[in-house]
């Protein structure tokens, strides 16, 4: 793979969700300061990762040809909801209560930019605007069938609630029980994180009116890969001279299987990835690339 050719692909795709995200979000037209705090959670150079990944999944799993480009239309509200929902986890995980963070993207997080009310309000709107773009058949095709909405909003719920990112959240601040190895951690950021990438690679077949057989292979990519990021993170984070997590708070991965273990297994989980796809032909390229720079990203 060549590294610019990605970035270039990438950099089209998050055009195309800035745009949409400009056009089917409405919170940040919230009147006064909840407004411009939502914005501001909004802006700031986010990787929009989720939403590229769901319209990624659509072109991997459609069946191109006549109609095609109407389909696709039905990728973008998922690939909204989805960067919506990952917005306010944002926010409300730099709260005091929470990782008590300053900064967010190098600027300063929502709540210090805006207090804390407003920065709880303002993940409270984009959670609740995210099911709202999701539900409105106004952002769909006009012959989308109704099921494909329902289905995708039970989907959203279950990955971002407590099954999903609430529920990987409440083991990582310790209101569900310890961390000691690396199958607990795991599953912590199988909720926490991994949780919002299995429902962006499904919500994207689910668009194309991929096969069950697709859909099950869309999930395991979703959930290596989500796997494979968090790894990563962490490698990150330890390059980096972040700090770790809080004493007491879960350990991570290189801390529980060393820096180059680590590395190795979120290069492992790329590979897994890219093979739950390999079926898919030539569409599937950005996925396969995608997860492995996931795994051996540097921001
Ligand atoms: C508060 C309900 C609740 C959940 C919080 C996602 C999350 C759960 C917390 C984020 C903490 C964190 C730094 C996790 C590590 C991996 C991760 C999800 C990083 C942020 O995602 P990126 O890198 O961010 O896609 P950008 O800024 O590019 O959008």
């Amino acid at each position: 793979m060549n590294p610019s050719d990605l970035e270039e692909r990438l950099a089209r795709r998050r055009a195309e969700v800035e745009r949409d995200l400009a056009h089917l979000c409405t919170a940040g037209q919230a009147p006064g300061r909840l407004g411009e705090a939502v914005a501001h959670a909004l802006e700031g150079g986010g990787k929009r990762l989720r939403p590229v990944l769901v319209l990624a999944a659509f072109d991997a799993a459609d069946r191109g040809g006549p109609g095609a480009a109407s389909r696709r239309r039905a990728a973008i509200p998922p690939a909204v909801a989805v960067e919506l929902v990952h917005t306010y986890s944002l926010v409300h995980d730099d709260l005091p209560a929470m990782d008590d963070d300053d900064t967010r993207r190098g600027r300063p997080s929502c709540h210090r930019a805006y207090g804390e009310a407003a920065a709880i309000l303002a993940g409270d709107a984009l959670l609740t605007e995210a099911f709202r773009v999701l539900a409105d058949p106004r952002g769909y095709p006009p012959d989308t069938p109704a099921p494909l909405v329902r289905d995708l909003v039970v989907a959203l719920a279950e990955a971002a609630g407590h099954r999903g990112m609430v529920g990987g959240q409440a083991v990582d601040v310790g209101l569900a029980g310890p961390v000691r190895d690396a199958e607990s951690l795991d599953a912590l950021h199988r909720g926490k994180t991994g949780a919002l990438f299995v429902f962006s690679a499904v919500a994207g077949g689910m668009a194309a009116g991929a096969t069950p057989e697709r859909l099950a292979a869309l999930r395991t990519y979703g959930d290596r890969l989500g796997l494979a990021f968090q790894i990563a993170d962490d490698v990150l984070d330890l390059a980096q001279d972040a700090p770790g997590e809080e004493a007491g708070g879960p350990p991570s991965y290189p801390a529980l299987l060393g820096e180059a273990d680590s590395r190795a297994r979120a290069r492992q989980l790329a590979g897994e990835a890219a093979a739950a796809v390999e079926g898919f032909g030539p569409g599937a390229a950005l996925l396969v690339d995608l997860a492995w720079h996931a795994a051996e990203r540097r921001r």
